[in-house]
């Protein structure tokens, strides 16, 4: 250190003062100690501070979502501005970052020109300082005379991607049978009813109670409202409900407030409401859902920042902080949360020229083909810090289901070029019929759970999604294997099926099991419940767009009947508690989730095949329809 050097001629200063030895000592041990909590105190100032600025590097103090700051135009206005106003880092960020996220090089090269058009990007350490300019593009502070910025920021081209359609989003195919067109306008009829309660009695609440007729807010959302609003938007659109379309238009530019701060979960979040938002961008092009779909996204970042880069289950959208669910096993996080992100996450790329959406998705996937499977199989529980499974609890339904749905559906959104995805589902499919797939002695096939290798005879009204999505997945196959799918897919259908058949409403119980003598029926007393679930109709759905048999219509419209009877009361439909009597017990709510999907998935199935076509689009897990990548995402850029 200078200031203590020995001058010629000069005693040194301790010396001076007249210490021995061992106080000399003393005294340059406390002396070094005072200048290191002087400098270390440098730190603490805010950024603003002259001193700081004298002897400190200025560098970039964003959580790691600032990486985003290459958002579109319109989220940049909103989030990517100023350092400040971006979520504060969660205590996850204090973990050690994972090491640079698996992103394939050929996923960083075709953002790079997206990254380019969207300005550039927030400065690094040791780049040159940035201002921002006054329409609020970065210029460099070098001094010299900064060189006018002639890019054009990043634009999503609708009108291209409107013109890789293959089929008109609301069909074009008229000459349907009379009976088709009445049962049609019998579930738009229903979904009238049910958007019409919601928005006398509990407009911007999340759910409506239909029987004591108030609204319902939950906490799932974190503080965010509206979810029904949200989850209706694409299916009032599809069913031309133009009037009520546009009051949920309205809503959501008048009243949808993004700046909450609540405890979320990320997935429900990411499924209504970015899902539903994406959908209906995409389906109308009013820039309005886009830009609170990019906004929500962004807020969602922070809970990426663990050391695998395995986001956890909760966030608070106000202080970005995230933790893991308070009953997962051991800070663990879920396998049906963190896996069913992938679909919605590369749109937000897409749309906002940004990649840092689609690097969080695409690490994911890195570190689920890193950690062993044991026999092949997905457990439910994984640890967002050592990367390991938690626990050797896996289930095609509750807590493991829209993973498998969102691999097969990676491989079909992206054109069936996402070949990693698809070889992930179908080594998965193959581990889940070789451990899971069970025959009932009354000959029902059904998926059991397992616990550790223990098999559990039970499926969840969650788990009859598979029927659906294992005949999506039966496309492209080799004959044999499309034909052992096909079978199984309309096997697992019939089964759920049964399950409804069974109960005396005609609707299917939370959950029913295969031991004791039980034949696809509960057993449990707390498993009775019906809360308007699509998971069933949703196969039919899907069963009768790739076989047209028949039955698929005639099951759909027995749910219908049954909706009518046991669910629809004087302010709208409820759950009931109890799928095997008919006596009245409704649990007075009325999921968001029945407009967006079941409501949904029923209206389809009496629609001709161009209507929100497979050939054009994917269905997120909540029903909401994004687009199949026609065009080449990267070709979408405006170059
Ligand atoms: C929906 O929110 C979604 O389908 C999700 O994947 C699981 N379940 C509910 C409806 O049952």
């Amino acid at each position: 250190m200078v200031v203590l050097r020995k001058l010629p001629g000069m005693p040194g200063w301790p010396a001076a003062l007249g210490l021995r030895l061992p106080q000399k000592f003393l005294f340059l041990l406390f002396l070094s100690g005072l200048l290191t909590l002087c400098f270390g105190a440098l730190f603490l100032l805010p950024d603003s501070s002259r001193f700081k600025r004298l002897f400190l590097p200025r560098r970039t103090t964003a959580s790691a979502s600032s990486s985003s700051s290459a958002s579109s135009s319109s989220s940049a206005s909103a989030s990517s501005t100023r350092d400040t106003d971006l979520p504060r880092s969660p205590p996850a960020a204090a973990e050690p970052r994972h090491a640079s996220p698996a992103a394939p090089r050929r996923l960083r090269e075709k953002f790079r020109a997206a990254a380019r058009m969207a300005g550039p990007a927030r400065t690094a350490p040791g780049s040159p300082r940035q201002v921002r300019g006054g329409d609020g593009r970065a210029e460099p502070a070098t001094g010299a005379t900064p060189a006018r910025d002639t890019r054009a920021p990043f634009r999503f081209d609708y009108e291209r991607f409107r013109r890789s359609l293959r089929h008109p989003v609301r069909g074009g195919r008229p000459g349907e049978d009379p009976e088709t067109r009445a049962r049609r306008m019998k579930i738009k009829e229903m979904m009238k009813f049910a958007w019409d309660n919601y928005k006398q009695y509990a407009l911007g609440k999340n759910e409506l109670r239909p029987l004591t007729k108030n609204g319902h807010i939950g906490n799932m959302f974190g503080g965010l409202r509206g979810a029904t609003v949200i989850d209706a938007l694409d299916t009032l659109y599809i069913m031309e409900l133009e009037e009520e379309f546009q009051e949920a238009k309205k809503w959501v530019e008048k009243s949808f407030d993004l700046n909450v701060n609540g405890e979320a979960s990320l997935f429900e979040v990411n499924i209504r409401y970015i899902g539903g938002l994406l959908a209906t961008y995409y389906l109308t092009g009013e820039e309005v859902f886009k830009s609170k779909a990019l906004e929500l996204g962004e807020k969602l970042l922070p809970a990426f920042n663990t050391p695998t880069g395995i986001p956890r289950g909760v966030i608070n959208l106000g202080s970005g902080m995230s933790w893991s669910w308070g009953w997962a096993s051991a800070g663990s996080s879920i396998l049906a949360e963190f896996g069913t992100l992938h679909l919605e996450f590369l749109h937000l790329s897409e749309l906002s020229g940004n990649p840092v959406f689609a690097e969080k998705v695409m690490n994911i996937r890195r570190v689920l083909n890193k950690v062993e499977k044991p026999q092949g199989l997905y457990p439910n529980f994984l640890s967002p810090v050592t990367g390991n499974w938690v626990q050797h609890h896996v289930s095609i339904g509750g807590l493991g289901d829209s993973f498998y749905e969102y691999l097969i559906k990676s491989w079909l959104m992206s054109d069936k070029k996402d070949l990693e995805a698809k070889k992930m589902y179908d080594n998965a499919l193959e581990a889940i019929e070789k451990h899971l797939v069970k025959k009932s002695a009354g000959g029902l096939t059904y998926i059991a759970e397992w616990r550790g290798g223990i098999l559990d005879h039970k499926m969840g009204h969650l788990a009859c999604f598979s029927g659906g999505m294992i005949a999506l997945g039966a496309e492209d196959a080799g004959e044999e294997r499309r034909q052992r799918h096909m079978d199984l897919a309309a096997e697992i259908t019939n089964t759920c099926h049964e399950s409804y058949a069974r109960s005396d409403t005609k609707l299917g119980p939370e959950a029913f099991r295969f031991d004791a003598g039980s034949e696809a029926m509960a057993t449990r007393l707390s498993e009775r419940y019906y809360i308007l679930r699509p998971e069933v109709v949703e196969s039919y759905l899907y069963l009768w767009r790739l076989t047209h048999n028949p039955k698929y219509r005639q099951w759909g419209w027995e749910v219908v009947e049954a909706l009518e009877k046991h669910c629809r009361v004087e302010a709208g439909f409820s759950g009931i508690r109890d799928v095997y009597t008919t006596t009245p017990t409704h649990d007075n709510m009325q999921q968001s989730f029945f407009l967006a999907e079941t409501l949904k998935y029923l209206y389809l199935l009496f629609c001709e095949d161009d209507v929100l076509s497979l050939d054009d689009w994917v269905f997120n897990t909540e029903a909401h329809p994004l687009p199949v990548n026609h065009t080449n995402f990267k070709a979408a850029v405006q170059q």
